[in-house]
C-alpha cells in the first residue's frame, strides 16, 4: 500500500476563520440551521453538508461574561442527511485496514441513515446553563420548527463550542457539519493582555473527515461515516481544521493565541509540531484547557498535546525568532482506537496503517513578514481557583460508574458500550465489581459495588445535591481511552491511576457486571497513568485511559434539574455510553 502520494495536496489551502458574532450587549439571535455547500479542500468538488447560518463550521460566538444571550435556533435543514454511511469490513483481504482509508471500500450504504431528516438539538458544550436550555437529547426541533434557549454566560473564561446532540444519532449530525465555536471572556483575561480576535487569536477546530469515491475511484466530495461491523468508532483519514482539509497558516514573527478544539467524533489527536523533521514543541506554552485558564502556563507534554473529542487546548506559540519563511508543521501521532499509550515526538509525521492513521498532516505555520516581537507571557494566570486537597475530600460522597464493552450476541453487530452506574454493597450476592485500593497503611481496602443502572433510559440514580462537592469514579472496563463528559459545570480531575481489570469469563452481561479492580498496582502496558500538568486546572471533558481509574471532583453551584453525562466519542454516545443526572436544591430532598 503506497501511501506517499496524497489524494488531495496537503497545505494548499489557507485557514479559514468562522465569521465571528461578538456580543457586547443582551443580545437575542437567531441562528439558522441550514442545508449548504461547502468546499473542504482546493481540489475537491464542493459537499453538501448542514452548517449553522450556513457555515461550516457555525459562526463563533464570542461574548462577555455576565451577558444574557437567547439564541433562536431555527431547524431550516432540508433534505436528507448530506453523509453517506457505510459499514466496511476493517480489513481488505490483503490484510490493508481499510476503515480509514479513503473512499467507501464496498461497504454496504446504512438505508436508515440515508432517509434521516434533520431532526436536530443544540447543546453548548462547557456552558453553566439552565436545564431547559442544555439541549436535552431527545427534544427534538423538526425542520420547519425552532427553540429559544437562554444562556447567561456567568463563568469563567473559556472556549466553549455549540454542537448537535440527537439521542441515537448526534455522530452523523455533527459529522455532517453541525458544530461552531462559542468563546466567553472576562475582565482576568484582559488583564493578562492576551491577544484577543484576529489576527493574533485563532481558533482551530479539528476534526476527521472521508468522502465518497466515484465510480473512476477519485474522490467525491460526498462526506462519508464509515465503520467496521467490528468496529464502531468512524476514524477517517483527513483532517480538517475549521472546515479545510491540512491547511496552512500564515503567521507573523510574533506570538500567536490558538484556541484548539477537537471536534472530533472518535479519533484522539497527540499534536506534535515540527521544523525540518525535528520536533520543535518548546515554542508552545498552554495557558488554558476546557474550563479556562490554567493557574500558570506549563509546557505541554513531551509526547505532544493530546485532545479527544471534545477537549479543548489555550495555547501560545511564539514565532518571534523565526526567519520569513520558516514552515512549521503540526502532525497527528495518536494511534487510532487510542488507549493512552505514549509515542515518541519523533515519529511525527510517519503515517500508521496499523494506528488507522494514513495522513498523520494537520496544518503548516508558514513565517511571513510583519510585526516582530513578542512580549514575555504572564508567569500568574487564573487567581480564582485552587486545587483540592484529597485530604479534606474524606467525607464526599463517592460515585462510581464502570466503562464497559459488552460484546453482540449476534454476528457482525458491533460492541454495546455502556456507562455503568455503582453503589456499594457489601452483602449482596449479585455480580459486583470489587475494587481494591492500596491502604497505604496495614492491609488493602476491599470494597464491592454492584450495577444498578447500564442504559440511558434505566432508572435514575444521581441527585447530586446543588453546591454539595461530590467525588465521581470512573473506572475503565475497556481496553480503550473514554472521553467523559459531565454537562453542566466543569470538575477538577483529582487522580489518574493505573489499575489491573480482571473480568471473568460471562461477566459482562446486559444488566450485571463482574470484575476485580486493584487500583494502584504497576501494568506494563505504555500508557503513562498520570495526570499531566495541563489537566491540573477546571476540566469539563477526561480522559480514562484503559487500565485506569479517573477521579473527579464535581459540584454544580447555580442551576438544578436534568442534564447528562457521557462518554464523548460519538459512536459511544450513540449506542449506549450515556446516563442522565438530576441536581436537587438540598431543600428538596426530603420530599423525594
Ligand atoms: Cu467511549
Amino acid at each position: 500500500m503506497d501511501l506517499s502520494s496524497r489524494p488531495l495536496s496537503p497545505f494548499v489551502d489557507l485557514l479559514r476563520v468562522p465569521p465571528r458574532r461578538v456580543i457586547k450587549a443582551p443580545t437575542r439571535l437567531a441562528v439558522r440551521l441550514e442545508t449548504t455547500t461547502h468546499r473542504f479542500h482546493r481540489d475537491l468538488a464542493p459537499s453538501r453538508v448542514w452548517g449553522y447560518d450556513g457555515h461550516l463550521p457555525g459562526p463563533t460566538i464570542e461574548v462577555d461574561r455576565g451577558i444574557h444571550v437567547e439564541m433562536q435556533w431555527e431547524n431550516r435543514l432540508s433534505g436528507t442527511l448530506p453523509v453517506v454511511v457505510t459499514r466496511s469490513p476493517i480489513h481488505a483481504a490483503d490484510g490493508v485496514p481499510v476503515q480509514c482509508l479513503p473512499g467507501r471500500s464496498g461497504g454496504p450504504v446504512d438505508p436508515s441513515a440515508a432517509a434521516l431528516s434533520g431532526y436536530a438539538v443544540v447543546h453548548l458544550h462547557g456552558a453553566v446553563t439552565q436545564a431547559t436550555s442544555d439541549g436535552w437529547t431527545e427534544n427534538l426541533i423538526a425542520p420547519g420548527q425552532q427553540t429559544l434557549d437562554t444562556y447567561e454566560n456567568d463563568q469563567r473564561a473559556a472556549l466553549l463550542w455549540y454542537h448537535d446532540h440527537v439521542m441515537g444519532i448526534t455522530r452523523f449530525n455533527l459529522f455532517a457539519g453541525l458544530a461552531g465555536l462559542w468563546i466567553v471572556r472576562d475582565d482576568r483575561e484582559r488583564e493578562l493582555e492576551l491577544p484577543e480576535g484576529p489576527p493574533y487569536e485563532v481558533p482551530l477546530l479539528l476534526a476527521d473527515r472521508n468522502f465518497d469515491t466515484q465510480s473512476d475511484g477519485r474522490l467525491a466530495g460526498e462526506l462519508l461515516h464509515k465503520t467496521d461491523p467490528d468496529v464502531m468508532e468512524c476514524f477517517s483519514p483527513f483532517t480538517t481544521v475549521n472546515g479545510v482539509i491540512w491547511p496552512r497558516v500564515d503567521v507573523e514573527p510574533t506570538r500567536y493565541r490558538f484556541r484548539v478544539l477537537n471536534g472530533s467524533n472518535a479519533r484522539t489527536y497527540r499534536l506534535v509540531l515540527a521544523r525540518q523533521g525535528q520536533p520543535d514543541q518548546e515554542r508552545i506554552i498552554q495557558i488554558g484547557s476546557d474550563g479556562g485558564l490554567l493557574v500558570a502556563p506549563v509546557p505541554i507534554p513531551v509526547q505532544g498535546l493530546v485532545l479527544a473529542s471534545a477537549e479543548r487546548a489555550d495555547i501560545l506559540i511564539d514565532f518571534s525568532d523565526l526567519a520569513v519563511g520558516t514552515e512549521l508543521t503540526l502532525w497527528n501521532n495518536a494511534a487510532a482506537p487510542f488507549n493512552g499509550a505514549s509515542a515518541g515526538p519523533s515519529t511525527a509525521g510517519t503515517a500508521d496503517l496499523d494506528g488507522l492513521l494514513p495522513y498523520p498532516e494537520v496544518l503548516r505555520f508558514r513565517v511571513i513578514d510583519g510585526r516582530r516581537g513578542a512580549t514575555t507571557p504572564p508567569l500568574v494566570l487564573a487567581t480564582d481557583f485552587q486545587r483540592a486537597d484529597r485530604q479534606q475530600l474524606k467525607n464526599c460522597p463517592v460515585r462510581a460508574i464502570a466503562l464497559v464493552e459488552q460484546e453482540s450476541s449476534r454476528e457482525g453487530e458491533p460492541s454495546t458500550l455502556t456507562m455503568r452506574e455503582l453503589i456499594e454493597d457489601q452483602a449482596t450476592d449479585e455480580p459486583v465489581i470489587t475494587v481494591v485500593e492500596r491502604g497505604g497503611g496495614p492491609g488493602d481496602r476491599t470494597s464491592r459495588w454492584r450495577t444498578v443502572a447500564t442504559r440511558f433510559e434505566d432508572k435514575t440514580n444521581f441527585f447530586p445535591m446543588l453546591r454539595n462537592a461530590e467525588i465521581w469514579r470512573l473506572i475503565n472496563l475497556t481496553g480503550d481511552t473514554h472521553p467523559i463528559h459531565v454537562h453542566l459545570e466543569s470538575f477538577q480531575v483529582l487522580d489518574r491511576q493505573p489499575a489491573v481489570v480482571e473480568i471473568p469469563d460471562g461477566g459482562i452481561t446486559d444488566t450485571g457486571t463482574s470484575a476485580t479492580v486493584r487500583i494502584g498496582e504497576d501494568v506494563d502496558d505504555g500508557i503513562p497513568h498520570a495526570l499531566d500538568a495541563n489537566e491540573l486546572g477546571l476540566k469539563d471533558t477526561v480522559r480514562v485511559n484503559a487500565n485506569e481509574v479517573v477521579d473527579i471532583l464535581v459540584r454544580f453551584e447555580t442551576f438544578a434539574g436534568r442534564y447528562m453525562y457521557h462518554c464523548h466519542i460519538l459512536e459511544h454516545e450513540d449506542r449506549d455510553m450515556m446516563r442522565p443526572f438530576v441536581v436537587m436544591p438540598p431543600e428538596l430532598m426530603p420530599f423525594m
